[in-house]
């Protein structure tokens, strides 16, 4: 079968289930495209993303979720970052308070205990060996937070990437470069596996002649995360979007900037 996008037109071999339509062609994508194929009843977002030649994400997190991704077709380029001092990962604050808590229950799940009452809380346990184990269910979910749907609506209706800045922080911000960590050449069939207690990421298509096609699960989705300034660490908040959904193009409407810059 055939996954065509704005970028890439590919075989994916793997996808065998999956009903795609032809996505109409854009007049110009710069960016990569998230395309959602299933929403795993609101526990998990499998998706693929397609990489047009040099395309790249900004330095993102995860929003405190966990990202598996193989790549299917081409190569891509992983690049790692040490959080930048002066932002705290959520994972980090949940460990944090876990340590000062007094647990209960069970020494395997964290619970923490409030007004008398065990309460199941978002935590995420890592062991000497970087493993990371978690707890049943997420309290965000109970919030809300996740999109059973795949996705805010609107949000996505907008654009399929990192483009809707939905939080600037304009607070003075005490810059500091963005530490690289590694950085591991992705190929065909390898797999990669972060989280927030990991570090911070950017993805990159290193050719400027082939697409790449990957596919991800992130558990559970999110729909908001924080890129960072390469030059000064600085995050900001904004909203993940897809470019499809379930094979679909999603509608876009387009900002009036964008309609000058097509025209
Ligand atoms: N996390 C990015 C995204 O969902 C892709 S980089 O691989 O994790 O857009
Ligand atoms: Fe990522």
């Amino acid at each position: 079968m055939e996954v065509e996008n704005a970028n890439c037109k590919i075989r994916v071999s793997q996808c065998t289930h999956m009903e795609i339509s032809p996505i109409e062609q854009p007049l110009k994508i710069d960016r990569y495209t998230r395309n959602l194929v299933d929403a795993g009843n609101g526990a998990f977002n499998i998706m693929i993303l397609c990489w047009g030649p040099g395309h790249a994400s900004a330095i993102h997190d995860h929003a405190d979720s966990h990202c598996f991704m193989k790549v299917l077709s081409g190569n891509l380029e992983e690049v790692r970052y040490n959080w930048p001092d002066n932002v705290e990962p959520e994972v980090m604050k949940v460990l944090k308070k876990n340590k000062t808590r007094r647990r209960c229950c069970s020494d395997t799940d964290v619970f923490q205990c409030q007004n008398g009452n065990c309460q199941n809380s978002r935590a995420i346990n890592q062991n000497s060996n970087g493993k990371i184990t978690e707890n049943k269910e997420y309290s965000s979910f109970e919030n809300g937070t996740a999109n059973a749907n795949g996705g805010d609506k609107m949000a996505a209706e907008r654009n399929g990437d990192y483009d809707n800045k939905c939080e600037e922080n304009d607070e003075e911000y005490e810059a500091q470069d963005m530490e690289e960590v590694g950085r591991t050449r992705l190929e065909v069939d390898d797999v990669c596996y972060i989280n927030d207690a990991l570090g911070l990421h950017r993805m990159e298509n290193p050719s400027h002649v082939d697409c790449a096609v990957s596919l991800h699960l992130y558990c559970p989705p999110f729909d908001s995360c924080r890129v960072f300034d390469a030059r000064t660490g600085k995050p900001t908040t904004v909203n993940v979007t897809f470019w499809s959904m379930y094979g679909k193009k999603v509608k876009r409407v387009m900002e009036a900037s964008e309609m000058a810059d097509s025209q």
